[in-house]
C-alpha cells in the first residue's frame, strides 16, 4: 500500500520510516504548501491535515497512493492544565532550538510542581477516492511519564529530551530509538493504524 505522508516534520518522518516498515511512504513534497491546523483537538487537527492534504494531492500530486497519512501530536503536562497540547509546534515561537523551548517550559513549573505528563498522537487515514474504499478515520496512541529536571540527551527530537516515559529513568533524549519505538504515542498509534488498515502493506 502506497501512502502519502502529510508531515514537513523531518522527526515524525524519521519515526513513521521505522513504525511503518513494509509500506511504500511517500514523502510530502518541500515546496507543498504547509497544511493548516485550526481546530481545538489533536483529532480535529489530524483530520484537517489530512483532507487538506489529499484535496491538494489530487490537483497537483506526482503519482497516484492509496491514502494520505497525518499527525497531530503534542505534549500535554497536568501542571500547565495540558499544555502545551495541541500547541506544541506553536509553544515559544520567538525561540528557534527545542533545547531553549525545553528549558523554557521546564521554567513554567514550580520546583514542587505535579511533574506527571503525557505524549499523544492521533493519526487521520484519508483513503484516496478511486484506490481505496472508506471514510477518514483516526487512531491514537499515548505515553504516560514525567517531566525531567533539564534538558537530558541528544536522541530523538522536540521535548524528547525533558520526558521520562513510565517505568524508565532515562528521557526519551536518552533511552535508545528502538525502545521509543516499543511503547512511545506514536508506536501505539501506528500499530492501531496497522490493525485498522488490516496488517496490508
Ligand atoms: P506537521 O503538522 O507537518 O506534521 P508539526 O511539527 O507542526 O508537523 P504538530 O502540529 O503535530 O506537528 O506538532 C507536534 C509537536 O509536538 C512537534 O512539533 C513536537 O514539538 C512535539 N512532538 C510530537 N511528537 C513528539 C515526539 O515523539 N517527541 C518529541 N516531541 C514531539
Amino acid at each position: 500500500m502506497k501512502i502519502l505522508l502529510a508531515s514537513s516534520n523531518q522527526g515524525k518522518l524519521a519515526e513513521f520510516r521505522q513504525l511503518l516498515a513494509g509500506f511504500d511512504l511517500v514523502p510530502w513534497p518541500s515546496d507543498a504548501p504547509s497544511l493548516p491546523e485550526t481546530g481545538a483537538f489533536f483529532q480535529d487537527n489530524a483530520l484537517q491535515k489530512a483532507e487538506g492534504a489529499k484535496a491538494w494531492w489530487l490537483e497537483h500530486g506526482t503519482e497516484a497512493v492509496d491514502g494520505v497519512l497525518a499527525d497531530d501530536s503534542g505534549l500535554c503536562v497536568d501542571a500547565l492544565w495540558g499544555g502545551p497540547g495541541v500547541l506544541s509546534a506553536r509553544f515559544a515561537p520567538d525561540l528557534s532550538s527545542y533545547r531553549d523551548k525545553n528549558h523554557r517550559l521546564l521554567a513554567l513549573l514550580p520546583e514542587d510542581a505535579d511533574r506527571t505528563a503525557r505524549f499523544v498522537c492521533v493519526l487521520a487515514f484519508a483513503p484516496m477516492p478511486g484506490r481505496l474504499h472508506g471514510e477518514p478515520f483516526t487512531v491514537s496512541g499515548t505515553v504516560e511519564g514525567t517531566l525531567a529536571f533539564d534538558h537530558r540527551g541528544q536522541g530523538g527530537f522536540g521535548y524528547d529530551p525533558i520526558f521520562i516515559p513510565d517505568g524508565y529513568d532515562q528521557t526519551f533524549g536518552e533511552l535508545p530509538s528502538d525502545t521509543k519505538h516499543t511503547l512511545s504515542h506514536r508506536a501505539r498509534a501506528c500499530a492501531a493504524l496497522r490493525a485498522r488498515l488490516g496488517g496490508s502493506s
